[in-house]
């Protein structure tokens, strides 16, 4: 077993070898048999040298025992974790290979195939997850100092560049982020939380995974949302803990309308035996709120965060719980809003922009140094995001950006979908918008000039955009116009644009 690992929340798992770490379609694993397949990664992944030294190593595996002991194997190893989405198309797992220079990549059982073509494309050694940590080397051999400085996790996030950019984190940023959320939620060793969220993002990977593994708590895995095995999980009353995005609490509530009255009051009680159920990456809407309190019994504890900065704001654990506010800054972060003038805001009810420093901002923008210097003011990172304080709570307005979306808590850059539309042998001209919706908060949609002759179906351009694009950011509206909105100066009015999709709501 290690002896005393450099990256805390690795050490921290020595307290606690023989508490449940993590629960998986196989079973029960211990915080033990983590630290040795871990350990088994590193020894792997290092073969001969001593230190990975900030190598990037991408990783592909579903929510499980495994995904945890490769990221703990790699950074034990010294290397950058870079985790891929499994539901990813080719193109966007070869962007991320190519843009990180990964060194390696690991995939888990099917996905070793599917990776096989981007990682012979992308020039990649592709390793097999099962086959890294299983038990077998001898254990006690050299593994390299992690010093807090050191860049721990690459993470892809849409913006305003038509390409995603590589979000990096140290080690110090990662545990400033996991410490704040630990202490502010009051995370015991005892607690259980229902793990559904994606693992190629932060909600999923430090709110409720590495929050759960820092307190030596039980992190129950499921490999993706279903409504339905939601409220299975909820009703065997073992689940102390609950984070999702507002998508899934409105599926969660279609789910429970649709039960029998017995099973109905079932899946409330249930709930009423959980500490926390928490909401965030998007707005959560007022009316789910509400009726979430009414169905289980929880105010909903609605938090704001980013993938840059971890979180920034939250309603308390203990007080008041305000409906369409994200409360507070969370401890070790400072938040500030800013005006168009470029000064702080200094009265109350003045909207400006949100601007968040601490360990827990990230430290830079994969290779993108231009990028970097740009999202910094003074020091502060700029989110994009405007808010105003209202009776000592912050309330979220917007984005300072027509061109970024979020739909189901994904971030999608209109310009990157644009940019792949264009390359449509039909699609002349095109122009994509957010387009508010009730249970995806956006939806993603097109308005496209065809050539002359050409014709496209809304079935036929998301067939077309899946095998280039993430799921989420395929677009789920299509208008074929003659021609885009457009101002004096030649630019594409997106207001308009998104007014008129408004307007035919319910017309795919
Ligand atoms: C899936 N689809 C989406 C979508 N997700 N379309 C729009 N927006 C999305 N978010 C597509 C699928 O490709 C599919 O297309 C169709 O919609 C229906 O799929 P589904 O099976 O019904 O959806 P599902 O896969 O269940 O996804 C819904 C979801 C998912 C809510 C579970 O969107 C999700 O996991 N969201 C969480 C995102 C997240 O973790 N964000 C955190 C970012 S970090 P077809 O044609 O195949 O049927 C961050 C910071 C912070 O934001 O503050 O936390
Ligand atoms: P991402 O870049 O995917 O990490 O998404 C971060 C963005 O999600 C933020 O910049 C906000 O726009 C949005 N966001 C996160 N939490 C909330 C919230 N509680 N309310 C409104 N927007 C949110």
């Amino acid at each position: 077993m290690l002896e005393k690992p450099g990256v805390p929340i690795i050490a921290r798992a020595l307290k606690h070898t023989r508490r449940v770490a993590i629960l998986d379609g196989d079973g029960a694993h211990t915080y033990g048999e983590l630290l040795e397949a871990a350990e088994q990664v590193a020894f792997r992944l290092l073969g001969e040298r001593d230190d990975l030294r900030e190598a990037r190593v991408a990783f592909c595996v579903p929510p499980g025992f495994s995904y945890s002991a490769v990221q703990w194997g790699i950074w034990l190893a010294g290397g950058i974790a870079v985790p891929l989405f499994p539901g990813h198309p080719l193109p966007e797992i070869e962007y991320e290979l190519e843009d990180t220079a990964a060194a390696s990549v690991i995939a888990h059982g099917d996905l070793e195939a599917k990776l096989r073509p981007a990682a012979a494309r992308s020039r990649v050694a592709l390793l097999s997850a099962g086959d890294l940590h299983r038990i077998g080397l001898p254990g006690a051999r050299y593994l390299p100092k992690i010093e807090p400085e050191r860049r721990a996790q690459i993470l892809y996030t849409s913006g305003t560049t038509s390409r995603p950019k590589g979000v990096v984190t140290t080690h110090r940023n990662i545990t400033a982020q996991i410490t704040s959320l630990t202490a502010a939620w009051e995370w015991q060793e005892d607690d259980r939380i229902l793990h559904a969220l994606p693992l190629h993002h932060t909600h999923g990977i430090i709110n409720a995974l590495g929050c759960a593994l820092w307190s030596g708590a039980a992190c129950e895995m499921l490999p993706g949302f279903d409504a339905g095995q939601a409220w299975e999980r909820f009703a065997q009353g073992r689940v102390t803990l609950f984070m999702a995005v507002p998508t899934m609490y409105v599926r969660l509530i279609a789910a429970w309308r649709n039960a029998s009255p017995e099973k109905k009051s079932l899946l409330s009680r249930a709930c009423r035996r959980m500490r926390l159920m928490v909401s965030g990456s998007a707005a959560l809407p007022v009316e789910v709120f509400n009726e979430w309190q009414r169905i289980t019994g929880h105010r909903l504890l609605e938090r704001y965060g980013m993938t840059e900065i971890g979180m920034a704001l939250s309603n308390p654990l203990r007080g008041d719980r305000r409906p369409g506010h994200v409360g507070e800054p969370l401890p070790g972060v400072t938040v500030r809003l800013v005006g168009e003038d470029g000064l702080p805001v200094q009265a109350e009810g003045e909207p400006g922009e949100i601007e968040v420093r601490g360990d827990n901002v990230f430290l830079e923008y994969w290779q993108r140094p231009e990028a970097t210097r740009a999202a910094f003011h003074d020091g502060w990172f700029r989110t994009g995001d405007v808010a105003l304080l209202e009776r000592g709570y912050y309330r979220i307005l917007g984005r300072s950006s027509v061109d970024i979306i979020k739909t189901g808590g994904y971030k999608v850059s209109a310009l990157e979908v644009e940019e792949v539309l264009r390359t449509h042998p039909g699609i002349r001209e095109c122009a994509v918008v957010g387009v508010e919706d009730p249970e995806w908060g956006e939806r993603v949609a097109a308005a496209v000039v065809l050539d002359r002759g050409s014709s496209l179906s809304l079935e036929e351009l998301r067939d077309w955009a899946k095998e280039r694009l993430a799921g989420y950011k395929v677009p789920s509206r299509l208008a074929c116009l003659d021609e885009l909105p457009r101002n004096v100066l030649g630019k594409v009015t997106k207001p308009e644009l998104k007014k008129r999709f408004a307007g035919e709501a319910g017309q795919g």
